[in-house]
């Protein structure tokens, strides 16, 4: 039985994990953390409210007194570690927020993790800081060179993967200099439901159906290394299960797609679904595809991303021989998963998009 501390568990990727360990670990209980950022969204985490081993704690990992406070109180022995700034495009934009969260959000965390555990020995059980990163932190691939394996030499290209990279050093400077037990997991790029719309199969997908433009940066030939959320989550549970303490575990989805034939993709399959079921074309007019159109129509090449890495593709070959990880879900279900996800929960991204939802948390958390 563990007691975990999920940060940034009102996101993406920590909601989905909240969801998932809620369900395949029974005893275990759940503090989830969240300063719901713009990315942050509590009704993510609604399916968990009502359940007696959840709680969420509205707070920011920099606040170095909470987290202290939250480690001992709750008894937490295993910290799971999502919360981050997590778009490209934002860090390259404005830089700080990466440094502040990325960076200083994580050395606060660890820091608390060791007066808590390893100074005031408040646990008298194994703990364990879990810390999730990405596959960017290793830079670009040329399209012949062979996949990312934790051998490789970190190379940071933007703002955000060095944020991530910085992060990385530290939680490993941690283990080795006062011996936390941590382990590392640098993940290729995930889809799947409550991804926020600024990502690329989100921010396409609905703005086929609102009929706008899909920008595709540079020659849409970029590369990345596509896997299902919820074989994100299995692979995190089995280095945090079996993963030896101190190291790094590459996951992946041995998945690569260019850009543009993603695009491509989820028109063709948003057109096929407007054919079968007519009741698409009355809920989203602005689609082409609710006039006879093609999704296809609305692609457009814009200027590229600056210093945009290339090609991203992760060798899993550790976590699959060590902790017998494969990813369950093929690109083809995964994505008409995420599909299904989107078109049925519509007024999670429209609250999302037209600001209605950030008016609400305002307003609700405006008392602290
Ligand atoms: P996200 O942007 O959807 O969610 C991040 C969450 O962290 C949000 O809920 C936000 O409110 C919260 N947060 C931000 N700053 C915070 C702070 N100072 N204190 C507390 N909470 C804060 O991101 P995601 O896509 O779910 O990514 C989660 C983690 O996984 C990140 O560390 C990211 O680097 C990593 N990762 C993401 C991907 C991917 O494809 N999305 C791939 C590999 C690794
Ligand atoms: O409008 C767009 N047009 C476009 O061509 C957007 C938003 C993206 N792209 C391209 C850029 C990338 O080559 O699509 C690809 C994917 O872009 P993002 O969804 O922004 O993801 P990426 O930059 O690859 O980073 C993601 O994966 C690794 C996550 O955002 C990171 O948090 C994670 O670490």
């Amino acid at each position: 039985m563990a007691n975990l501390l999920i940060t940034g568990a009102a996101g993406f990727i920590g909601a989905n994990f909240v969801h998932y360990w809620l369900a395949r670990h029974p005893a275990d209980r759940v503090v989830a953390l969240d300063a719901l950022t713009y990315a942050g969204n509590i009704n993510n985490l609604d399916g968990a409210m009502a359940n007696e081993r959840f709680r969420f704690v509205h707070g920011d990992i920099r606040d170095g007194e909470l987290m202290e406070q939250l480690l001992a109180d709750a008894d937490i022995d295993l910290l799971v570690h999502f919360a981050a700034e997590s778009h490209v495009d934002r860090s390259i934009h404005g830089p700080e927020a990466f440094i502040d969260t990325n960076v200083v959000g994580t050395h606060v965390l660890l820091q608390a993790a060791r007066k808590v555990w390893l100074e005031e020995k408040r646990i008298d059980r194994p703990v364990l800081f879990h810390h999730v990163s990405t596959d960017e932190v290793y830079g670009s691939l040329a399209s012949d060179d062979p996949p990312f394996t934790e051998q490789t030499p970190y190379a940071p290209n933007s703002p955000y993967s060095a944020s991530k990279a910085a992060s990385d050093h530290l939680v490993r400077a941690y283990h080795h200099t006062y011996g936390l037990p941590v382990t590392t997991s640098n993940c290729s790029n995930n889809y799947g439901p409550y991804q926020f719309p600024e990502k690329l199969i989100p921010l396409m997908l609905l703005n086929m159906l609102e009929g706008r433009s899909l920008p595709i940066y540079g020659d849409g030939r970029n590369i990345r290394d596509w896997l299902y959320v919820e074989d994100h989550c299995v692979g995190i549970d089995g280095v945090i299960t079996h993963g030896r303490r101190g190291e790094t575990y590459n996951i992946g989805g041995n998945n690569e797609w260019a850009n543009i034939d993603i695009v491509q993709l989820i028109c063709r399959l948003l057109d096929q679904r407007f054919g079968r079921d007519p009741s698409l074309a009355e809920r989203f007019p602005a689609a082409p595809a609710a006039g006879g159109g093609r999704s296809e129509e609305l692609i457009t090449y814009v200027t590229d991303r600056p210093g945009h890495d290339r090609r991203y593709a992760i060798d899993a070959t550790r976590a699959r021989n060590e902790l017998g990880y494969q990813p369950a879900e093929s690109f083809e279900t995964g994505i008409e998963k995420t599909l299904d996800w989107y078109l049925t929960h519509e007024a999670w991204w429209r609250a999302v998009m037209d600001g209605s939802y950030r008016e609400w948390v305002e307003r609700h958390y405006a008392q602290g």
